[in-house]
């Protein structure tokens, strides 16, 4: 499958920039490419600068808002990034449309984050834009969740949360949700922790985007996953997560070995063991009955895939999730790591959405009741409303 990528805000651009990377290493070790372009948009020129793996020019590269802001982002004000969205989108349309590579692109995946101004007002604007222009191409968003550290810290954290949550999933054709707080390792300091989590979003994805475009016949499993599965999987909410163990470097079948009762109980239940740390790193958004659409891929050396593996993993998720639609492939690549990536879509109930837009509405209500106070207090002169508003 094949991507373009388009990156809004500091936290989607930054991500978009790992998409980039990935697919410059599907390239080199793999000679296959699963990322057709990647743009960043964004209000702050700075940040733009800074990105490592996106092409430099300006059209890949895109300052939205530089009347507005000067450049320097619009400090969390999802009013004023809406503002400048709308009226610049064209620029974002019209860098994709001289990508001259649209026609081999099997969707669009759009990134932000939800807390701050700039990505979380964008990111429906830019995929209503899209699906306006390409309507025939999946228009997908992921939408990147705050820390709990911020979500506690401001209130306009949870407002821009709730908004932008609300708008891409009525326009968007499925939503990634992904959790910041859930990557998080206390190990590690936090800039380093972003590069880390951006990393391993983008990551997620390799293996799934690569399976179907594998024109090596080695590379070619029992039951390819290719663009048409992921698609027909995709729809509403939905998260991915991987898990991987490692089997043995050259194969099952090297040199007979003494081993002990623990190694072979987890040789034989490898695959179900990387599902389990998959569905471990899943964001705690959903209930195994709120599932409505999954799939999984298996993606191990060739001598260690059989079909047994493939079918313990669709039997237990077909156990936990009893009202879904399961799709399975194996991807017979890589040496040394059995690797599960898993899919969860078309998620009927997401409480923690709910619980955002639960708190949008105590937000709004407080401010409402403080700007009666204000205003009354001041005689009518309105000016006292809180940041949120
Ligand atoms: N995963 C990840 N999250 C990020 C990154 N950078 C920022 N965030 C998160 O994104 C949220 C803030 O959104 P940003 O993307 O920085 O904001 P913006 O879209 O640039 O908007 P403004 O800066 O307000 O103009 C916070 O929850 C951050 O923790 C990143 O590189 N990776
Ligand atoms: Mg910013």
């Amino acid at each position: 499958m094949k991507l373009v990528v388009v990156g809004i805000g500091q936290g989607g651009a930054r991500i978009a920039d790992e998409f980039a990377m990935i697919d410059r290493r599907a390239m080199a070790h793999r000679g296959i490419n699963i990322v057709t372009d990647v743009f960043a948009a964004n209000t702050d020129e700075a940040e733009l600068r800074r990105l490592r793996n996106i092409r430099s020019d300006f059209g890949h590269r895109i300052l939205l808002g530089g009347e507005e802001t000067g450049g320097h982002g619009v400090g969390k004000m999802n009013e004023l990034g809406a503002q400048v969205a709308r009226k610049e989108s064209d620029k974002v349309i019209n860098a994709v449309r001289e990508t001259g590579r649209l026609y081999e692109s099997d969707a669009f995946l759009v990134i932000a984050s939800a807390s701050g101004g700039t990505g979380s007002a964008g990111l429906p604007i830019i995929t209503q834009a899209l699906k306006e222009r390409y309507g025939e191409k999946p228009v997908y968003a992921m939408v990147v969740l705050p820390f709990e550290h911020e979500e506690h810290a401001e209130g306009r954290c949870v407002y821009n949360t709730a908004t932008c949550l609300k708008s891409t999933y009525s326009v968007a054709d499925a939503v990634f949700l992904v959790d910041n707080q859930r990557y998080l390792r206390n190990d590690s300091n936090l800039i380093c922790n972003m590069r880390k989590i951006n990393r391993q979003i983008a990551e997620s994805f390799y293996n799934l985007l690569c399976c179907g475009e594998e024109k090596k016949r080695k590379h070619i499993g029992a039951r390819m996953m290719d663009a048409g599965d992921i698609i027909q999987t995709l729809g509403g909410w939905s998260v991915i997560a991987i898990g991987r163990t490692k089997v043995p470097l050259f194969g099952s079948l090297s040199l007979p070995r003494r081993r002990s009762w623990r190694h072979n109980v987890e040789d034989r239940y490898k695959g179900l063991a990387a599902l389990d740390k998959a569905l471990g790193e899943l964001p705690s958004v959903c209930k195994a009955q709120d599932i409505r659409s999954a799939l999984y891929l298996l993606t191990c050396p060739a001598g260690e895939a059989n079909v047994d593996i493939v079918e313990e993993i669709g039997d237990y998720l077909k156990e936990l999730m009893e009202q879904a639609i399961i799709r399975r492939g194996d991807y017979p690549q890589g040496r040394g790591i059995l690797e599960v990536a898993i899919i969860l879509s078309q998620l009927s109930d997401v409480e923690r959405v709910r619980g955002y837009y639960y708190r949008f509405g105590a937000l709004a209500s407080t401010a409402k009741k403080s700007r009666q106070v204000s205003t009354r207090s001041l005689n009518g002169t309105d000016i006292l409303l809180p940041n949120v508003l």
